[in-house]
């Protein structure tokens, strides 16, 4: 049955639980926990650690409503064949994907660094999509995951809100999915950058989705 949150910006969020899935971006230990990818960038990754609640909560009440849920890593594989060289060898990171850290090898699958955060662990039967990119569409089944449950909506949450969150915001949104994205389960080790991003996607008329908190959807997903 339709749900409509009327509160989300900037005009109101048609979907049905039946056909929407929530998609977890990236809430990995190697861009929340010191010694990771994000840290070898040059982050502080203690702002992102603030929406793990949130996070929580929104994947509870997914869970609850019977949404099909998919947890994101980007990671690459062992033997870094699906890692461009341009990705590894760009700017001066204190560790470059590969090299050993202190969580294992930076962004490698089977590293601990690359696992999702102990706090937001999926449950068996939740899809756990392992992509090389910064969209989840590229290089992954996102579209037959998708098309074979008969998804039409998607709810996003993770990080980092302009890059991966974003990236894949915007492949959805070229596929036909309508796209809302929950502002206070998303986060940016740039807050600037996350502000631009929100107002940007819900701009000249949703052009790539909507936004609101997890507190509005939680009215309407609970009800
Ligand atoms: N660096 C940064 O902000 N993000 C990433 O590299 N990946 C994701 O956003 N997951």
């Amino acid at each position: 049955m339709t749900r409509t949150l009327a509160s989300a910006q900037p005009f109101a969020f048609s979907f049905n639980p039946a056909t929407t899935a929530l998609i977890i971006i990236d809430m990995q230990r190697d861009f929340l926990e010191p010694g990771g990818f994000g840290a070898a960038l040059g982050n502080d990754v203690t702002p992102l650690r603030a929406i793990i609640p949130t996070v929580a909560q929104l994947l509870h009440a997914a869970r609850a409503a019977g949404l099909v849920i998919i947890h994101t890593r980007e990671c690459h594989r062992p033997d870094m064949s699906d890692c461009p060289a341009s990705k590894r060898l760009r700017g001066d990171p204190s560790l470059r994907i590969g090299d050993e850290g202190p969580m294992g090898r930076i962004l490698i699958a089977d590293s601990q660094g690359a696992a999702l955060i102990p706090e937001l662990m999926a449950l068996p039967g939740e899809i756990v999509l392992d992509k090389p990119g910064k969209g989840a569409f590229y290089a992954t089944s996102l579209t037959d995951i998708l098309t074979d449950r008969g998804i039409r909506q998607i709810i996003f949450a993770g990080v980092t809100t302009e890059v991966c969150v974003q990236t894949t915001m915007r492949e959805a949104n070229d596929r036909g999915y309508d796209c809302l994205l929950i502002e206070d389960a998303t986060e940016s080790y740039f807050p600037a950058f996350k502000a631009a991003t929100l107002e940007m996607i819900r701009a000249q008329g949703a052009i790539v989705g909507w936004t609101a908190s997890c507190a509005q959807l939680l009215e309407v997903l609970d009800a």
